[in-house]
C-alpha cells in the first residue's frame, strides 16, 4: 500500500472520496528512514498524531486510480518500520468507527490536505492539471446529477436588497472563507500555509508562487517545484512597449489603480484565448488558452505596476528586473526596495492578499466577466475597477491617509482619549473607519493578525504601529456601540500600510495596485478552472420593488 518513486522518498498513499470530496492522501515519512528509501527532509512539520488515521481511511478504499505508473510498491512491513504505532493496524473495528468519524468531519477532511506533498519530479505544473480536469469535470458532473436539487438555503427579501449576503450562490475551488476563522487556501489557513508552502531560506514567509501552485493544483509544492514556476513566471514576463505608451497617454497625475488597469487593458492585445476563440476551438480547450493568458498576466503584472510607481513617484526611473529574484521579491526590486526585511514583507504580502473567495468585489467581477467568455484581461482589468473602490481594495490607501491625519492632527504620542475623539469625529462626519469591518468575517482577519506579528518581529518599535496596535484596543468597542456594525474587528488592510511605510514605500494611493497585483493570483487561477469545469454564462435574476412589494404580499 505504501508506494515510493525510484529513488525519491515521497510516497503516495491512496486516494479516497468521501461526501463527493475527492482527497488524494500522501503519507510522508518524517522521523525514520524506510529501506533504501530517504527521509523527507522537505517536510518541515512533525508527524501529526491523525497521519495513521488518514493512512487507514485510504487504506479501506484503495481506487485503482490512486496511483500513478511509475511508483513501486512498498510492504506493509516496511509501512509499520515509519512508525512504532501500529496499534491502528490492530483493530479493525476501531479503525471503521474512526474511518466513519473521519468521513463527517469535514476539519479532519481538512487534515488529509496537509499531508499533500509531491514528488520532486512533477514539475510541470501545466501537464498537473491537464490530469486533474477530467477528474474534477467528473466530480461536478456527478455532483449536479446526484444533487443538482439540494436546497442550499432561504433567499430572503433583506439578503435580496442587502447585497445578497449570506446568499450561497457561486462556485469558487480556490479559496473558502470562514466568518471566524477566515481564509482558507485550498483548506490550508495561512499559519499553514506559512509552515508548509517554501519560503526563500528557512523559517521565511511563504514564496507567492508556491501558493498559485497550490491554488490551481490543491497541492503543496515543494521547493524544486516553486523555483521552476518562478523560472516559467520569469520567462513569461516581458511586457510589449505599447503597454508602457498607454500608460504614458494617461496624465502622471491619474491615479495609481487608473494607470495599472490601463496597462492591464493594453496588455489584453495579446491574448491567447481571444485568439483563439476567433479561429474557433471546442469548449473543452477552453482552459488552455485561458492558462497561457493567466500565467502570463500574472507574471507581466509587476513589471506594469512597477512602471506605474517609479513614473509617477521616481521621475520615470525604471529599475530593470532582476532574474536572480523570486517573483515577488523582484517585484519589490523593481519599486526600488532591496531591504531583505522588505522582500520578505512583499513575499507574505502577495500571498495573502491573492484570494478571498468569489464574492468580495474583485473576485466576482472576475468571475462575472469570465462568464461571458472575456477572456482574463479583461476580466481581470473589470476586478482591479472593483477593487479600486474605498469599501474594498482601496481601503489600504484610506487607513494610511486616516493614520497620517491623526498623526498631524494630534502628533505621534497619542493618548487613549485622543484616539477615541479621532474614531467618534469620523464617524460623525458620516464616514467608516477605514480597515474595520467585513461582509463575511465576523472575528479579526487573520490577514491582519499574520502582518501584526510581521511587526513584532521586524519592527516593534515603529510608531505607526504602535498607533495601529492602539487603533486595535479603541476601534472594536466604539464599532459596538454604534450598534449596527456586524463586524468591530480589523481586516486586511488595516495593517499592511504602515508595514510598507515602515520600509520606505509611503505613498498610500498606491498601496491598491500592490493589493490587485497580488489578487492575479487568486483570480487567475480561479479563471483556469472555470473554463476547466465549463461553468456557464452568470445570470442572476433579478425583479422590481413593486415585484417585491407583490410577491411578498402574496406570501404572507
Ligand atoms: N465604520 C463605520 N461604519 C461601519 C463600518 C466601519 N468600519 N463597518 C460597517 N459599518 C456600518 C455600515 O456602513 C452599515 O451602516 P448603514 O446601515 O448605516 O449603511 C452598518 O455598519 C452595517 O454594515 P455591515 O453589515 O456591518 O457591513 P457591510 O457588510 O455592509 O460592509 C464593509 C462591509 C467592509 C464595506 C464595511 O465594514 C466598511 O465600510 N468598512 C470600512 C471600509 C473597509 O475597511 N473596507 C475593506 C474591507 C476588506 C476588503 O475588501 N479589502
Amino acid at each position: 500500500m505504501l508506494y515510493a518513486r525510484g529513488k525519491e522518498y515521497i510516497s503516495k498513499f491512496a486516494s479516497c472520496t468521501e461526501s463527493g470530496l475527492q482527497c488524494s492522501v500522501w503519507f510522508l515519512p518524517t522521523t525514520r528512514p524506510l529501506g533504501g528509501v530517504k527521509s523527507l527532509s522537505a517536510v518541515r512539520w512533525p508527524l501529526p498524531k491523525y497521519d495513521l488515521k488518514v493512512l487507514f481511511l485510504g487504506f479501506l478504499h484503495p481506487p485503482a486510480t490512486a496511483f500513478s505508473s511509475r511508483p513501486f510498491p512498498v510492504s506493509i512491513l516496511s509501512l509499520q518500520a515509519i512508525s512504532g504505532s501500529m496499534v491502528f493496524f490492530r483493530s479493525v473495528a476501531a479503525l471503521s468507527k474512526l474511518r466513519s468519524r473521519l468521513a463527517h468531519q469535514s476539519t479532519s477532511l481538512r487534515s488529509i490536505r496537509w499531508l499533500q506533498v509531491q514528488s520532486t519530479s512533477d514539475l510541470d505544473l501545466h501537464a498537473q492539471l491537464k490530469d486533474m480536469i477530467p477528474e474534477q469535470q467528473e466530480c461536478l458532473k456527478k455532483l449536479k446529477a446526484e444533487h443538482g436539487k439540494v436546497q442550499l438555503g432561504n433567499i430572503t427579501l433583506d439578503m435580496v436588497i442587502s447585497g445578497m449576503r449570506g446568499m450561497t450562490g457561486l462556485l469558487w475551488e480556490t479559496s473558502l472563507l470562514d466568518p471566524d476563522e477566515g481564509i482558507r487556501f485550498r483548506g490550508l489557513s495561512i499559519p499553514e500555509c506559512q509552515k508548509l508552502l517554501p519560503a526563500a531560506s528557512s523559517g521565511g514567509e511563504p514564496l507567492p508562487e508556491g501558493l498559485l501552485w497550490l491554488l490551481l493544483t490543491g497541492k503543496v509544492p515543494n521547493k524544486e517545484q516553486v523555483d521552476g514556476l518562478s523560472a516559467e513566471l520569469q520567462s513569461r514576463a516581458k511586457v510589449p512597449e505599447h503597454v508602457f505608451r498607454a500608460i504614458d497617454a494617461l496624465p502622471v497625475t491619474a491615479h495609481p489603480m487608473t494607470q495599472f488597469a490601463s496597462g492591464v487593458m493594453a496588455l489584453q492585445v495579446e491574448s491567447e484565448f481571444q485568439k483563439a476563440y476567433e479561429k474557433g476551438m471546442p469548449k473543452t480547450m477552453f482552459w488552455e488558452p485561458t492558462y497561457e493568458d493567466s500565467m502570463n498576466l500574472i507574471a507581466r503584472l509587476p513589471t506594469v505596476a512597477s512602471y506605474v510607481y517609479r513614473r509617477i513617484y521616481k521621475d520615470g526611473q525604471i529599475i530593470p528586473a532582476d532574474s536572480s529574484l523570486d517573483y515577488a521579491a523582484n517585484f519589490s526590486h523593481m519599486l526600488g526596495f532591496d531591504d531583505p526585511k522588505m522582500l520578505e514583507l512583499m513575499r507574505l504580502y502577495v500571498t495573502i492578499h491573492s484570494d478571498h473567495e468569489g464574492g468580495n468585489v474583485s473576485a466576482h467581477t472576475a468571475h462575472l466577466v469570465g462568464s461571458a467568455l472575456s477572456d482574463p484581461y479583461l476580466s481581470f482589468a473589470a476586478a482591479l475597477n472593483g477593487l479600486a473602490g474605498p469599501l474594498h481594495g482601496l481601503a489600504n490607501q484610506e487607513v494610511l491617509l486616516w493614520i497620517e491625519s491623526l498623526v498631524k492632527e494630534c502628533g505621534e504620542d497619542i493618548t487613549t482619549d485622543q484616539l477615541k475623539d479621532y474614531v467618534w469625529k469620523t464617524l460623525k462626519s458620516g464616514k467608516v473607519v477605514p480597515g474595520y469591518g467585513h461582509g463575511v468575517l465576523r472575528k479579526t482577519d487573520p490577514r491582519y493578525t499574520c502582518q501584526r506579528e510581521f511587526a513584532l518581529k521586524h519592527l516593534p518599535d515603529d510608531p505607526f504601529f504602535k498607533l495601529v496596535s492602539k487603533l486595535y484596543e479603541v476601534v472594536p468597542p466604539i464599532l459596538t456601540d454604534l450598534g449596527k456594525v456586524k463586524n468591530p474587528w480589523p481586516n486586511v488592510d488595516a495593517h499592511s500600510g504602515v508595514l510598507l511605510k515602515h520600509f520606505g514605500l509611503s505613498e498610500a494611493r498606491y498601496f491598491t495596485v500592490l493589493f490587485g497585483v497580488s489578487r492575479s493570483i487568486g483570480i487567475g487561477s480561479q479563471l483556469i478552472w472555470d473554463r476547466a469545469l465549463g461553468l456557464p454564462l452568470e445570470r442572476p435574476k433579478s425583479v422590481t420593488m413593486d415585484w417585491l412589494r407583490t410577491y411578498c404580499t402574496k406570501a404572507t
